[in-house]
């Protein structure tokens, strides 16, 4: 249990519950949220309640308290699990990972903020200039990454539109040296459409910012009622487009790549005042004045920027053919080039920063292994008034992201205590693979669905999609649809489906699943791109240098893309030793005071919180083979110091926790000793602890020849 904590604050560890009811984990989550502790355990896990205030916890004084000491000795905190994958990557050498979950604003974002925050003010304490720079740069690309990445929605002020997985690679000392972040599926269709009361990227509001500021631009009309893409609110914009310019160039962006930065986002919001009419059967841009500005900051000519918007270039057979767009097409690509620019720029940004910020020069044969803590914040699990093929994206990755918690907390945690040989009752839980499932597999998922409609030679509409659907899961306990259920009031639409997430049903609909699954952008806008004479715009699109009968290939879709994303990135995580954080939103307005009952019990619920206590509870803390178990104990007993003569490994374990009189906290398995609780382990450690200062002072004493 944590201690220098009284229990006016509630239980700190819900592993020391009374009884193990929804009951008393909700009474004991909603005093600690009442008495401001944010933070509880179930053993080595976190579970965060977001206090919607800011909180005196994450100083220089607390960050100094959490700083080398064991998970178990101050109350809990992100702080603490920060520090244990660290000790545990530096004492054992190994990458771990922390992974953060929870809905949309729970607090993932903050938690992987203040834990990237503590990981650099816990290293580099001999200061070298080469390692600052680099924990500079790593926290600041958080700024540039949410400016870019990040968006007003109904959920959260500072939601975020993609997900992030953040590796920080450290040297043989235990200091960071570099970084890369992977980043998931962006939603790009929030350059074109917000639900009411939401906005765009924060970029955009940032960039109106600077448009007001830069003479240079003054022919651009600043009027951002104007700009259809987005609109204005009361976001500290202003403060906020300083601070990412001020991290842009720390980070290492040219002033050169900084303006094409912000060319591309007026370009964007330029491109959304574009409109479309008809003469005769001509189409034509009717507002030609954006036609000039937006050649301006494209570099490129005005021609070019007319023909790619109403003309589509076509090859057949041999010959190549100009056809003209009808308004709807026109307006079509215009939508898609706005996208595509926007989802570019910002995979441009992330790879900028990755080239900055990469390992450089490091010899493992040198410096020894490399060794890594990564960090995941994704967007959490959401449901809006309307679910599109975006939500249906997020909710899939937090269904693989909770199949992971089960796998790795759940259920290898009961496999081992059999295989060890263990006394075990088993504990259920709901397993979500189920849903897994019926989204990912292969021909059967809905994903594989989606593919196939695509790829229709014939008609391809969301409603055949929608009828692939109804046919191939009509059994399936998680889908239904209005076809199969008529009578269910919560599927409003006749084009919605719904699926029966581990965290609650989301109706989706059908409507834009195609068109966003296979995510076209007409070659000509690639080649209106690349042949800009801006270096850094040209950079962005190589792809825009094939000529129109060079471009064979049919590229992946979205889904594929991300459902291949996200499968790595599982395999990625599993083979890290991972920690988590369970973050809990206490209700929908945002109160520092609301304790919604109803919703967070509804969290508890499908975050599996209360079987997580039910394993731990029945299991053990800590466990080691007895081999390594030995090395690290064998000098605080005299059976086993220097080296034991027992029969075995296990029986010199035995004696020795036996000796200590531990005996009653421990289990022996067939390869592993199994420790109940932390306070054992931590008084093994200060025994260790002890004899190895003995230890030294006895040889210190033998040099000089004092014995
Ligand atoms: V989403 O899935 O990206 O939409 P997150 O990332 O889970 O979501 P976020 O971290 O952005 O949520 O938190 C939402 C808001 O809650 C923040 O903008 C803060 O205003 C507030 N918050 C969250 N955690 C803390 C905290 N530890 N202290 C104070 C917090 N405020
Ligand atoms: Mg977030």
């Amino acid at each position: 249990m944590a201690e220098h904590e009284s229990l006016e604050f509630g239980k700190a560890d819900f592993v020391l519950l009374d009884t193990v009811s929804m009951e008393e984990f909700m009474a004991n989550l909603k005093l600690r949220f009442e008495k401001g502790r944010i933070y509880s355990y179930i053993g080595e896990v976190v579970v965060s309640v977001n206090p919607y205030r800011a909180m005196n916890i994450y100083g220089r004084d607390t960050i100094e308290q959490y700083k080398g000491r064991e998970l178990y000795e101050r109350p809990p905190h992100l702080f603490a699990i920060a520090d244990a994958a660290y000790k545990a990557m530096k004492r054992r050498n190994k990458d771990t990972c922390i992974v953060i979950s929870g809905e949309s604003g729970a607090g993932k974002t903050e938690a992987s903020k203040y834990i990237m925050q503590y990981i650099a003010a816990i290293t580099n304490p001999n200061q070298r200039a080469e390692v600052e720079r680099v924990k500079n740069m790593l926290l600041k690309s958080n700024c540039v990454l949410e400016a870019f990445g990040n968006a007003k929605t109904n959920r959260n002020d500072n939601s975020s539109r993609f997900g992030k997985y953040m590796d920080i690679n450290f040297d043989f000392k235990g200091d960071p040296i570099g970084g890369h972040i992977n980043n998931y599926l962006l939603e790009k269709s929030r350059v074109i459409f917000q639900q009411e009361g939401e906005r765009s990227f924060h970029s955009f509001y940032q960039v109106n910012v600077y448009l007001h500021l830069c003479h240079f631009h003054s022919s651009i009309c600043l009027v951002v009622a104007l700009f259809p893409f987005s609109f204005q609110t009361s976001i500290n914009d202003n403060a906020d487009f300083k601070a990412v310019a001020d991290a842009m160039k720390v980070i290492g962006f040219t002033g050169d790549e900084i303006q094409t930065v912000y060319k591309i986002l007026a370009t964007i919001l330029h491109l959304g005042n574009l409109t479309f009419g008809v003469d005769g059967d001509v189409t034509l841009i009717e507002n030609t004045k954006q036609v000039s500005v937006i050649r301006d900051l494209l570099s490129t000519k005005e021609e070019n920027v007319e023909k790619a918007l109403l003309y589509r270039t076509v090859a057949t057979g041999r010959d190549v053919i100009e056809k003209q767009h009808t308004t709807q097409e026109a307006s079509y690509g215009r939508d898609a080039l706005a996208k595509a620019m926007y989802e570019r720029l910002f995979c441009w940004i992330v790879g900028r920063i990755n080239d900055i910020i990469e390992v450089k020069n490091y010899d493992a044969r040198i410096h020894g292994k490399n060794t890594v803590i990564g960090v995941l914040d994704i967007y959490g699990f959401e449901i809006f008034q309307n679910n599109s093929f975006e939500q249906f994206c997020i909710n899939y990755c937090n269904e693989k992201l909770q199949q992971l918690f089960i796998q790795l907390v759940l259920k290898q945690e009961q496999e081992e205590y059999q295989r060890e040989g263990i006394p075990w009752k088993h504990i259920d839980y709901f397993n979500n693979q189920i849903i897994v499932d019926l989204v990912e597999q292969q021909h059967k998922g809905i994903f594989s669905i989606l593919d196939e409609a695509c790829m229709n030679v014939g008609k391809v509409t969301d409603e055949v999609f929608l009828q692939g659907l109804d046919v191939k899961l009509a059994k399936h306990a998680h889908f239904s649809s209005r076809k199969l259920s008529p009578t269910d009031k919560s599927l409003e639409f006749d084009r919605d489906f719904r699926i029966r997430h581990y965290a609650g049903d989301v109706a989706y609909s059908v409507v834009g699943f195609i068109d966003k699954n296979k995510d076209t952008l007409f070659q000509d806008f690639k080649r209106l791109l690349y042949n800009s004479s801006n270096p850094v715009l040209k950079g962005m699109w190589p792809e825009g240098k094939l000529r129109i009968t060079e471009v064979t290939k049919r590229p992946l879709t979205a889904a594929t893309l991300f459902k291949n994303s996200m499968i790595l990135l599982v395999e990625n995580l599993a083979s890290k030793e991972p920690y988590y954080v369970r973050c809990i939103k206490p209700n929908d307005v945002k109160s520092p005071l609301l304790f919604e009952h109803e919703r967070c019990r509804h969290q508890v619920e499908y975050l599996g919180l209360l079987e997580n206590v039910r394993v731990r509870r029945a299991g053990f803390a800590y466990r080691q083979t007895y081999p390594r178990f030995l090395q690290r104990y064998k000098m605080i007993s005299e059976f086993t110091w220097p080296n034991h003569d027992l029969p075995s490994d296990k029986e010199a374990v035995k004696k020795l926790l036996q000796g200590c009189r531990f005996d009653h906290d421990v289990a022996y398995g067939k390869t592993k000793v199994f420790i109940r609780t932390p306070r054992t382990l931590f008084s093994l450690e200060e025994q260790r602890a002890e004899m190895v200062q003995r230890i030294i002072l006895f040889l210190q004493k033998v040099w000089r020849g004092a014995l």
